[in-house]
């Protein structure tokens, strides 16, 4: 593929080249790199494809943010280029494929390493025709090796962190093999990088497959961690493979996770908070964070922020005295000071108050003005003092009493400017606290001006 090496080369080096090019301090806020004075239009065009692709701020220019993008742990398959120079839909025209492990990392046992790669073609095996047999010697289709730096294909890896495996498109050859980066430390659980995840997406592009920019996708191009629990491949994924292959005859696990749309009529809420300034507005997997100056809410796995924390929450507040958030799941709370889990949390709720039978919260608010923080549950409600740290005297109160209209359950709240917003479904309630009443009825999907 002289074409394609010579377009991902180009990109890396640029990569590369431009860090000497800096213009100014990588702490500061703004552009420190001049792309037109280093390559030229080209280049700048190519920024904007890839500015784009990540639904940042197009600009064609490497600014903070784009920087950041690139130094999160990747696929080496390039985002942008590759639609220019991959022909569309390049597919195996067999459905047999063979593939050999050609040699180990030595992070993990060889037979950790096997079952790694058979669970990771499995995954696309289950929705498709495909059938994967491993060979031991002679040529495979997809011949899988661990290197380090320069490994042979001019694609070099970068030492620990950055890329972290590649993978060729199907064809001949180099078509189809993958190459994962023995600088990393890989494993079969949430340290380093699961060997598991990466490989089942390197096998993607393996079969074909290009990145995706559905968040919650596998061809999503940035690693997430996404959990013990069994993998399931998600409706995207699915989607495009079998856009190449078709389905197969028996999926064993035909639930695949959908990414939320935000502007569904029939949205509805798991939990919503602020968090310094922003709101983050949780759905399963998944968060939207809303900027104030930022029109277009971005969409983000809850693992790529929180590994620790659970897929999916119930309700979440912020104490902006305290500068700490927390969040609900089950039986247990979380208090989260930015990034990391504030030691002695996860607690469980009966510690802050609740009865012991307790299973979960529907939903939580502070109010800034009282002090207070409100606990929604079923039909009920808590109201417990953030500076004495108790739960108020003459609690649980029936929501209906005192924010009549609302319905009999509250899925996620929260407070701006003196006005509750409840949100029930696929409705938003807002509330007036002053004056005690509803004020307005709105769609739920009208946080994201849908
Ligand atoms: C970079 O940072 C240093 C120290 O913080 C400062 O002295 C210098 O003026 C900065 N340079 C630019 C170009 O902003
Ligand atoms: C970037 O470089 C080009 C060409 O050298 C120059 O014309 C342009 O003014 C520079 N832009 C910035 C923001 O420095
Ligand atoms: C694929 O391999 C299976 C056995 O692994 C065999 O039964 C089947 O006939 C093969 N299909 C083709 C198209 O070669
Ligand atoms: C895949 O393998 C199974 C079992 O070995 C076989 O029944 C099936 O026909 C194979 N599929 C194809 C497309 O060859
Ligand atoms: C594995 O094989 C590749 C390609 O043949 C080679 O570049 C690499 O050094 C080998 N890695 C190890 C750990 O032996
Ligand atoms: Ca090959
Ligand atoms: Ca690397
Ligand atoms: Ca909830
Ligand atoms: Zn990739
Ligand atoms: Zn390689």
């Amino acid at each position: 593929f002289p074409l394609r090496i010579f377009e991902v080369n180009f990109l890396l080096m640029l990569w590369s080249y431009c860090s000497l090019q800096k213009q100014g301090n990588i702490t500061s806020y703004h552009i420190f790199y001049n792309v037109t004075s280093c390559y030229g239009n080209t280049m700048a065009s190519k920024l904007r494809e890839m500015q784009a692709f990540f639904g940042l701020e197009v600009t064609g220019k490497l600014d903070e943010e784009t920087y950041e993008l690139m130094q999160k742990p990747r696929c080496g398959v390039p985002d942008v280029g590759e639609y220019n120079f991959f022909p569309r839909k390049l597919k195996w025209s067999k459905m047999n494929l063979t593939y050999r492990i050609m040699n180990y990392t030595s992070d993990l046992r060889h037979n950790e390493v096997d079952r790694a790669f058979k669970k990771a073609f499995k995954v696309w095996s289950d929705v498709t025709p495909l059938n994967f047999t491993r060979i031991r010697s002679g040529i495979a289709d997809i011949m899988i090796s661990f290197g380090t730096k320069e490994h042979g294909d001019f694609y070099p890896f970068d030492g620990p962190s950055g890329l972290l495996a590649h993978a060729f498109p199907p064809g001949p050859d180099y078509g189809g093999d993958a190459h994962f980066d023995d600088d990393e430390v890989w494993s079969d659980d949430s340290k380093g990088y699961n060997l598991f995840l990466v490989a089942a997406h390197e096998f993607g592009h393996s079969l074909g497959l290009e990145h995706s920019r559905d968040p919650g996708a596998l061809m999503f191009p940035i690693y997430t961690y996404t959990g013990k629990s069994g993998f399931v491949l998600p409706d995207d994924d699915v989607q495009g493979i079998q856009e190449l292959y078709g389905a197969g005859d028996k999926d064993p696990n035909p639930k695949h996770p959908k990414t939320p749309e935000k502007c569904d009529v029939e949205l509805s809420l798991d939990a919503i908070t602020e968090l310094r300034g922003e709101m983050l507005v949780f759905k399963d997997r998944f968060f939207w964070r809303l900027h104030p100056q930022m029109v277009e809410a971005e969409l983000v796995l809850l693992k790529s922020f929180w590994p620790e924390l659970p897929n999916k929450i119930d309700a979440a507040y912020e104490n902006p005295i305290k500068d700490l958030v927390f969040m609900f799941k089950g039986k247990k709370v979380w208090a989260l000071n930015g990034y990391d889990i504030v030691e002695g949390f996860p607690k469980k709720i009966y510690e802050i108050g609740f009865p012991k039978e307790m299973k979960r919260i529907d939903a939580a608010v502070h109010i800034k003005d009282t002090g207070k923080t409100l606990f929604f549950t079923g039909n009920k409600y808590w109201s417990y003092d953030e500076e004495a740290e108790v739960m108020e005297e003459g609690y649980p109160r029936l929501i209906e009493e005192d924010f009549a209209g609302i319905g009999d359950k509250v899925d996620a709240v929260y407070e701006r400017n003196g006005y509750l917003y409840f949100f029930n479904g696929p409705l938003q309630f807002e509330y007036s606290i002053w004056s005690q009443r509803i004020v307005r009825v709105l769609h739920t999907n009208s946080l994201f001006w849908c």
